[in-house]
């Protein structure tokens, strides 16, 4: 008998609005049993929650339960974010909007996700200035909450990606292998985040598959499996 199935969690939807995350979580979970809709599966338009928290992991919640409300749904929420040392963990929960202080309206409303995501690195490269290469250490950290149809929250991951963060292109001493933004893969900050431990190659540049064996969201979606499966088995 298929044990997640027998939990009556055949199918969960894939709680945001970031086609980059869709993609990434379709991925990594299409070996489970479940099936998994995205948002767009059920409808054209959802309204975004307010992010409100203070936590990666109140964000997510907040995002799991309104989702699951409005869907009937089991809903799995990922909040992640950029954080680097050098610059007091920051960008943090407002790494989607940081060239906006985290403001989702205003200017940052008028612009695409693409727009939004190059004034963020440009924000992220104009505050490390100056900053020496191993001064610049950097984490993706992403939190995963899985609510259930009526919006009690029943299971939390969470998974961490170290790198650093490169050197503007055209930064003078800079060598080749340092210098970003390079890559055309992924979303968000992973053209200027050089990956721990060879710093040789940023997310950007490393196939799908590759990334997610790697990164915050692939480590955070094998624990949830765990979880899953754990709840299954208690069922
Ligand atoms: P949803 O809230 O709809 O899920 P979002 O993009 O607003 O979409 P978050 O609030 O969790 O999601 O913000 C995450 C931001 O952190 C994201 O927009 C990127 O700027 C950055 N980020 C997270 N994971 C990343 C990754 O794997 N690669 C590059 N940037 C990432």
């Amino acid at each position: 008998m298929n044990r997640l199935v027998e939990y009556d969690m055949s199918t969960i939807v894939l709680a945001t609005q970031n086609p980059g995350k869709v993609a990434e979580l379709r991925s990594l979970l299409q070996d489970s049993s479940i099936e998994i809709l995205g948002l767009s599966d059920l409808s054209d338009s959802f309204p975004e929650p307010d992010e409100t928290g203070q936590t990666f992991l109140e964000n997510a919640t907040i995002k799991a339960q309104e989702y699951a409300k409005l869907t009937g749904k089991h809903c799995l929420a990922d909040d992640s974010g950029l954080m680097i040392d050098a610059i007091g963990g920051r960008p943090g929960v407002i790494s989607s909007h940081y060239a906006f202080n985290g403001e989702t309206d205003g200017r940052a409303a008028a612009l695409s996700r693409q727009q939004r995501d190059e004034h963020n690195i440009d924000r992220v490269l104009a505050e490390l200035d100056g900053v020496e290469l191993e001064d610049r250490s950097a984490r993706f950290v992403c939190v995963m909450v899985l609510a259930d149809p009526s919006g009690e929250v029943i299971a939390t991951s969470e998974g961490t990606f170290e790198g650093r963060i490169g050197f503007p292109i055209d930064e003078p001493n800079a060598i080749p292998s340092e210098t970003v933004p390079r890559g055309d893969h992924g979303f968000g900050y992973d053209p200027i985040f050089l990956v721990h431990p060879d710093y040789l190659q940023t997310s950007a540049e490393l196939e799908p598959a590759e990334k997610n064996a790697i990164s915050h969201r692939g480590a955070a979606v094998r624990a949830m499996i765990e979880h899953i499966k754990g709840l299954a088995l208690d069922s």
